[in-house]
């Protein structure tokens, strides 16, 4: 049987959710970066505007051009969910920054029609992010990426067997994975445009021009790309912060916020089956004197009630100044695996394992009602205290960092 990848490429990735987060941005030109363009609009693109672009040639050609530092600990979030529903549909998945490579293997009886699931996550994430992805399916790592690239914007391409051939062999050589601008002007002097004229060098003269992976691209041209799809991405940390609509002051605000914070991050933590070694609270004053710290947890867990305890307990300490606050943020950090009961069970001495096992199964199905109506159909614990002093819609609490309210 064929082995099968599914590739998925956020499109247009930082510009897009900076037009999602404003509205007026939309239909217009947008460049994300600072010095030069990481990520430029579709809009933009039709000026020839393109990622790695000096923005202030980027603005010469368009100067309509809206441009933005960037916000990454909001594109983190985004990416974040987008991944997690990937990930409820393939055993084995790879996330980078904006694209993940999800294994087929071994779900063939599961979902027979690979097409059918790639455009069910596309529209999911349509819906429940705001965003567009593009998607690539290909018997193997490089075919699937390819087949994304082929298909965007907003496209799904799914690239059969007997299709590879035609497809590859007239492309420029710079759309082959792994070929930089550096390779490809190497190429260049060599008289090498195509992937198909790749094929003329041997596996010993491009190994002698570029290393190592001159060896994979002697297999990549001939569309062959072995690399397995590794188990699971562990992200390094989950974080979520906000800045207040005025600064606050008032302790049941900025605690209620925080456990609203800390409530959506253990929330992610359960969707990716992992847990928090380490926990960390960020605070900004209004004067701009951030303070943070970061301290191991007593027990690895994923349980809201030990981790907003800790969290609390670190905002007290670093919250000394008789000044009001502009930001407040947690970060849930040293993430491994989840394994279950097992982890339950370390946490004897902790508190009472039946308490936490009860905690457990309590969270499982607010998790669920949430992911159905909204984070918002339930509120609780100290996030009661934002009841009237923030706007709500169906997705939660409306924060200053939009997407932490979905
Ligand atoms: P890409 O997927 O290469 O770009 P994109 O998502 O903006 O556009 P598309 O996929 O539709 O072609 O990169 C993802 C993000 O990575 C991008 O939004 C910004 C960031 N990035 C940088 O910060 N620097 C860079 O040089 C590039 C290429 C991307
Ligand atoms: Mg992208």
């Amino acid at each position: 049987m064929s082995s099968c990848i599914l590739h998925v490429d956020i499109d247009a990735f930082f510009a897009s959710v900076e037009q999602l987060r404003n509205p007026r941005l939309r239909g217009v030109p947008v460049a994300v970066g600072s010095g030069v363009v990481a990520s430029a609009s579709y809009e933009a693109r039709r000026f020839g505007i393109t990622a790695g672009m000096p923005l202030r040639k980027a603005r010469e050609i368009c100067p309509a051009l809206t441009v933005i530092e960037g916000h990454a600990p909001i594109y983190r979030c985004f990416s974040e969910r987008i991944f997690a529903i990937c990930a409820e549909y393939a055993p084995a998945i790879e996330a980078y920054l904006d694209e993940a490579y999800c294994d087929w293997n071994g779900t063939e009886r599961l979902y027979p029609d690979p097409t059918a699931v790639a455009s069910e996550i596309r529209r999911r994430v349509r819906k429940e992010t705001g965003l567009a992805v593009s998607a690539g399916i290909g018997r193997n790592r490089m075919f699937a990426k390819m087949s994304t690239k082929s298909a965007k914007p907003d496209g799904l391409r799914r690239l059969l067997p007997s299709e590879e051939e035609a497809f590859i062999r007239d492309l420029p050589a710079s759309r082959l994975p792994g070929v930089g601008p550096r390779t490809e002007r190497l190429l260049e002097k060599l008289n090498v445009r195509t992937v198909g004229e790749m094929r003329l060098l041997s596996r010993e003269s491009l190994r002698a021009m570029l290393g190592l992976p001159g060896l994979l691209l002697y297999d990549r041209c001939r569309g062959e790309d072995t690399r397995a799809i590794s188990r699971r991405e562990v992200p390094r940390s989950i974080q979520r912060e906000t800045s207040f609509h005025e600064p606050a002051i008032a302790l049941d605000v900025i605690e209620g916020t925080l456990y609203y914070l800390t409530e959506r991050a253990s929330s992610t933590l359960r969707r990716l089956g992992l847990v928090a070694h380490q926990l960390g609270v960020k605070i900004r004053y209004a004067d701009r004197v951030e303070e943070s710290a970061v301290r191991k947890l007593p027990a690895p867990t994923q349980l809201d009630q030990g981790l907003f305890a800790f969290a609390v307990r670190l905002l007290r300490s670093l919250f000394v100044r008789r000044a009001a606050l502009q930001l407040v943020g947690v970060v849930l950090s040293g993430l491994g695996l989840d394994s279950g009961l097992r982890q339950l069970s370390l946490l004897e001495g902790v508190g009472s394992t039946a308490g936490l096992r009860r905690e457990a199964r309590l969270l499982e199905s607010l998790d669920t009602i949430r992911e159905r109506y909204g984070h918002a159909s339930v509120v609780r614990g100290k996030s009661l205290h934002l009841l009237g002093k923030l706007e709500q819609d169906d997705h939660g609490f409306i924060l200053r960092t939009p997407c932490l309210t979905k």
